[in-house]
């Protein structure tokens, strides 16, 4: 069992041990057996989900990722630990993507919901949001959805280094007002980089802080 002192460190050796895909769930039916903590990456389409999962466990070709919104279609399991297995991480489709065909979109929309709504071990789900775009309204249907499922989400600003540092300050200022506003959002906002790696260490330490609880 892992214990909770230096976190950080511990979080570093987690995530730079074994992790292995596990399975693509295209519906519910299709979940792994509930037995560990799960971690969700939600987050509109090309976000950067896929790359963040790739950058948080430092491994290249892990999950899929790519310039073509639409990417990653359904539940992606990644398993982190190995004997023992100590949670597992969640690649999801993106919503908020207009431009797929209808029926697509919807099924995403109902596997993303339920998965989220309903999931038992889901300790707790990241939001992504663009740091070059802030807060939309699908983000905040999706904040308003987890509130009212209480599932506790952190949201962690995506692509910082496109920002400059006095804009990522001003964004990170208005997502954290409005942040205060949800019930079940954390209090700390995290920006990250996946080109650059800023924040990966601080989003490992807060993902095993949400396993541990
Ligand atoms: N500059 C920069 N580009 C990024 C970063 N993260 C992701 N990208 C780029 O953004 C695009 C989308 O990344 P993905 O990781 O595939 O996004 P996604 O959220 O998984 O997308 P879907 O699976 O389609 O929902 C890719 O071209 C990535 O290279 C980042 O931190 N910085
Ligand atoms: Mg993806």
């Amino acid at each position: 069992m892992i214990e909770t002192d230096d976190l950080p460190e511990r979080a570093r050796k987690l995530f730079s041990g074994p992790i292995d895909f596990l399975k693509s769930a295209p519906q519910l039916q299709h979940l792994p057996d509930p037995t560990v903590p799960e971690i969700a990456f939600a987050g509109r389409s090309n976000v950067g989900k896929s790359s963040l999962i790739n950058a948080v466990t430092n491994r290249n070709k892990l999950a899929r990722a790519s310039n073509t919104p639409g990417r990653t279609q359904e539940l992606n399991y990644f398993d982190v630990g190995r004997d023992p297995l100590v949670f597992r991480l969640v690649d999801m489709p993106g919503y908020g993507f207009a431009e797929a065909p209808k029926d697509m979109v919807k099924r995403w929309r109902f596997l993303i919901n339920d998965y989220l709504r309903g999931r038992q071990v889901l300790k707790r789900a990241l939001v992504l949001i663009d740091a070059r775009h802030g807060l939309k309204d699908v983000d905040r249907d999706v904040m308003k959805m987890l509130d009212d499922a209480a599932v506790s989400y952190h949201l962690v600003l995506t692509k910082a280094d496109k920002v400059k540092p006095t804009e990522l300050d001003k964004t990170l200022e208005i997502i954290r007002a409005e942040a205060a506003k949800h019930p079940a959002a954390h209090p700390l906002i995290l920006p990250t980089s996946s080109e650059t790696g800023a924040g990966l260490p601080e989003l490992r330490t807060a993902i095993l802080e949400a396993v541990l609880q």
